[in-house]
């Protein structure tokens, strides 16, 4: 007998990928020779390897997720559902270094490699996992020739109002980094975007291996393996960041974590985190970070934002603030154009008539293999229950390593 396994409910290579949330998995079987009636007892299981991640199962859409799961098979073909999902605490490391094995009795009669793909501390990224990320990143850039300059160009001029001063600061750059993010994914699957926790010492971003060591001018110097070294954006070579603290502590400036997530328990309260620590972040430099118009031209800056992020996603746990339709979870109304809850937001709805700017680059949201939210042209209120905690559906597929699910 011989099952296949369907993760997130697709045969695609690329769709082999799960976080903390749950993902709609199908198994069913595809040659039935051997079966001793007209179902089949299939124990779904998982392996790991060596640093790998760790997955567990269930069989509906609530309760506990399990390390092992049974279900009963039709041999006739008819696809069961079930579902899979990181285990906290265990993300992966490598692409596919999890294996859920489906066996009857003790003979496998299915395999599918999985990988727990999730948003990391950058300070403690493994070699690989840095190395990746930075291949990537330098991929997209393609020396200021490849998609990344959209990237660039969606943080300028004009552009800059639909995206900061008002509610939809966070859901704006929500969009933005997961975009980047699954364009990284199409050069290299296993790369998630990595934050930068500014409230603490990260000694190892700062790096010639990583984001690059700055001089005293601000130029940043590169390791001579490291393909961020022939970094190039707006026709200029290198990246310019002058560090206004310590790399080897954290800069002064920005509120702590706990401060952050202190700000208030309804999203206009928290909201202000937009000035600081964001804010604040940006400008413990001088150079292109240090400056919403240039920020983008440094790779720092996707870092820095991932961690804006992630603080949004660790305040919504901690509040239950997932509910687009609830009132204290965003400021529905009354905010400038591409700000308000159902909004589509620019430039990915790409409009070019006022109130919007005249230009709109880099086309629709990337699609995912994994997830199909939240479509070509997001509007604010797709970016909220960002792990589908109210609406499966609204599962926009990342995570962060200390951000648990339930
Ligand atoms: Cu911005």
């Amino acid at each position: 007998m011989n099952v296949e396994l369907q993760i997130n409910n697709s045969t695609n290579p690329n769709a082999q990928f799960v976080s903390w949330a749950p993902s709609p998995c199908r198994i069913r079987v595809t040659n039935p020779a051997g079966a001793a009636g007209p179902n089949a007892s299939v124990k779904l299981s998982s392996t790991s390897a060596a640093n790998g991640g760790s997955v567990g199962f269930r069989s509906g859409t609530t309760g506990a997720f399990a390390p092992t799961l049974t279900l009963t098979l039709p041999v006739n073909g008819t696809s069961v559902s079930f579902f899979t999902a990181g285990k906290f605490g265990q993300p992966s490391t490598n692409e596919g270094d999890v294996r859920i094995e489906a066996r009857v009795g003790n003979t496998m009669v299915g395999a599918a490699k999985v990988m727990v793909r999730i948003r990391k501390n950058a300070n403690a990224l493994m070699p690989g996992e840095r190395d990746r990320f930075v291949a990537a990143f330098a991929k997209l850039n393609n020396q200021g020739l490849g998609r990344y300059v959209d990237f660039r160009n969606m943080h300028i001029g004009a552009g800059l109002q639909q995206a900061h001063g008002a509610a939809g600061f966070l859901p704006w750059h929500r969009t933005y980094i997961l975009d980047l993010e699954r364009e990284l994914q199409a050069i290299d699957p296993s790369v998630a975007l990595p934050y930068w926790r500014f409230d603490q010492a990260a000694p190892n971003i700062f790096k010639p291996e990583f984001m690059g060591v700055s001089d005293n001018l601000g130029t940043v110097s590169f390791a001579n393996n490291n393909p961020l070294q022939f970094w190039k954006t707006d026709g200029q070579p290198g990246v310019n960041r002058r560090p206004l603290f310590n790399i080897a502590g954290a800069p002064p400036n920005p509120i702590s974590e706990a401060a952050t997530l202190a700000l208030g328990t309804n999203f206009s309260q928290f909201r202000t985190m937009e000035g600081n620590p964001h804010g604040s972040a940006h400008t413990s430099f001088g150079g292109f970070i240090s400056s919403t118009s240039t920020a983008p031209r440094d790779p720092l800056f996707f870092l820095l934002h991932c961690n804006v992020d992630r603080l949004w996603a660790k305040w919504q746990k901690k509040n239950g603030r997932f509910n687009p339709a609830a009132a204290a979870s965003f400021v529905p109304n009354g905010n400038p154009p591409g700000h308000n809850l159902n909004d589509t937001m620019w430039p990915w709805n790409g409009i070019k008539t006022p109130p919007r700017p005249n230009f709109a680059p880099g086309g629709a949201m990337a699609a995912s293999p994994c997830v199909p939210a939240p479509g070509p042209s997001p509007r604010v209120s797709d970016c909220i229950d960002y792990r589908g905690t109210v609406s499966a559906a609204a599962t926009l597929g990342f995570d962060y390593d200390d951000v648990q699910f339930v």
